[in-house]
């Protein structure tokens, strides 16, 4: 029987109060409005931005559904949809390509001005919610809310893919894999054999370090805390893997004596204000370029001393690596499935969706790359 024009009440992952578990709730979620699509879950990632959220660093409204990264099937599409039809294996991009947009419009950038970073009310554009739970309504987050059954986005928040892509894999093209390797080949542009460093080696930072080889750098040299993650650091293309609290001296002072001046790319991957600070001053004075990738807490401000810029340095940001998200994404789903990018090692852990709690707890403990939820 067709779900379509229906509400569907299915489970959901809801989060009430900040710094609290995830509630395995049943909720409503009402049939897609004009230019908005419903889609099945099929596999969500955890993301260290959703867990920001959690902690309450990365402002949402409660409460909501969080989840960012996954892939799943149209069940339904509203009035006036084109891209995407039921039936069609899909992305939800938690940067939006509506395509009209004066960024859109502009040949390098990608932050659509309907991203709503600025104006986090995280509803639908229509400025409304599509889920309900126990009577009040539930917020949305950042145009996905994947950890769901159902989730509805806008036409402009998700793209299809090859119908034959295995989704438990290409997940991950949803953030981890398109931001890391975005910033490195996209957005820092790596040259051939450039030294780079990457600061945190999570599912992100070990995307940069596969689009840092895939650029052809000469030397990646990975930096964490935590050292059981430099044998899979090593196995993406780090050449070598460093522990800050191995060194009296501050880290990017090592980095600089080991590189004869500083590293031609750096990244900053963890999100905290005093490793964006170690990243840039670890680049070469003259030339170096370093990339903020991480999400530090919003609330925190950064003093720089303006000469590590002035003497040559380039210092950017970028979300989603840098991809406008409708035109990277399918591309980067094919390449994993011509086994370009090795996207399966960043897997660690899959756990029933039920069990999303553990799942968070593993990335909380430094024990996992990326937990995939099935539903
Ligand atoms: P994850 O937590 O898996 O990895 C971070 C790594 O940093 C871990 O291996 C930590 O051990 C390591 N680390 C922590 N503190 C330090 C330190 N002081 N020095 C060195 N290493 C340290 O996170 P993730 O890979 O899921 O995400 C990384 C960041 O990227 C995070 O801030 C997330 O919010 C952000 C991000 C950005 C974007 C974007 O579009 N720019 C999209 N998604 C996530
Ligand atoms: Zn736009
Ligand atoms: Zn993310």
């Amino acid at each position: 029987m067709s779900t379509a024009g229906k509400v569907i009440k299915c489970k959901a992952a809801v989060l009430w109060d900040l710094k609290k578990p995830f509630s395995i709730e049943e909720v409503e979620v009402a049939p897609p409005k004009a230019y908005e699509v419903r889609i099945k879950m099929v596999v969500a990632g955890i993301c260290r931005s959703d867990d920001h959220t959690v902690k309450g660093e990365f402002l949402a409204t409660l409460p909501v559904i969080l989840g960012h990264e996954g892939a799943g099937i149209v069940e339904s599409i509203g009035e006036g949809v084109t891209a995407v039809k039921p039936g069609d294996k899909v992305i939800p991009l938690g940067l939006p390509q509506c395509g009209e947009c004066i960024v859109c419009k502009h040949p390098e950038a990608n932050n659509c001005v309907k991203m709503g970073l600025n104006n986090p009310q995280w509803t639908m554009q229509d400025g409304t919610t599509r889920f309900t739970c126990k009577g009040k309504p539930i917020y949305h987050f950042i145009h996905t809310s994947t950890f769901s059954e159902y989730t509805v986005v806008d036409e402009i928040s998700v793209v299809k893919i090859d119908a034959a892509a295995p989704l438990e894999k290409v997940c991950l093209v949803g953030c981890a894999l398109s931001t890391g390797y975005g910033s490195a080949v996209k957005v820092a542009k790596v040259t051939p054999g450039s030294t780079c460093a990457v600061f945190g080696l999570g599912g992100v930072g070990l995307s940069v370090i596969i689009g840092c080889k895939a650029a052809g750098a000469a030397r990646i040299i990975a930096v964490d805390i935590n050292k059981d993650k430099f044998a899979k650091a090593k196995k993406l293309g780090a050449t070598e893997c460093i522990n800050p609290q191995d060194f009296q001296k501050p880290i990017h002072e090592v980095l600089k004596e080991m590189t004869g001046g500083g590293v031609d790319f750096s990244f900053e991957v963890i999100g905290r204000i005093d490793t964006v600070l170690q990243a840039l001053s670890c680049c070469h004075e003259a030339f170096g370029v370093s990339v903020m990738v991480g999400v530090p807490p919003s609330s925190e401000n950064l003093s720089v001393n303006p000469m590590l810029l002035l003497t040559g340095r380039t210092w950017k940001g970028a979300l989603f690596g840098g991809f406008r998200s409708k035109d990277a994404v399918p591309k980067l789903v094919t390449d994993i499935m011509a086994n370009k990018i090795p996207v399966d090692l960043l897997i660690t852990h899959v756990l029933p969706f039920e069990k999303i709690n553990e799942g968070f707890d593993l990335l909380r403990l430094g024990k996992s790359i990326r937990t995939v939820l099935k539903f």
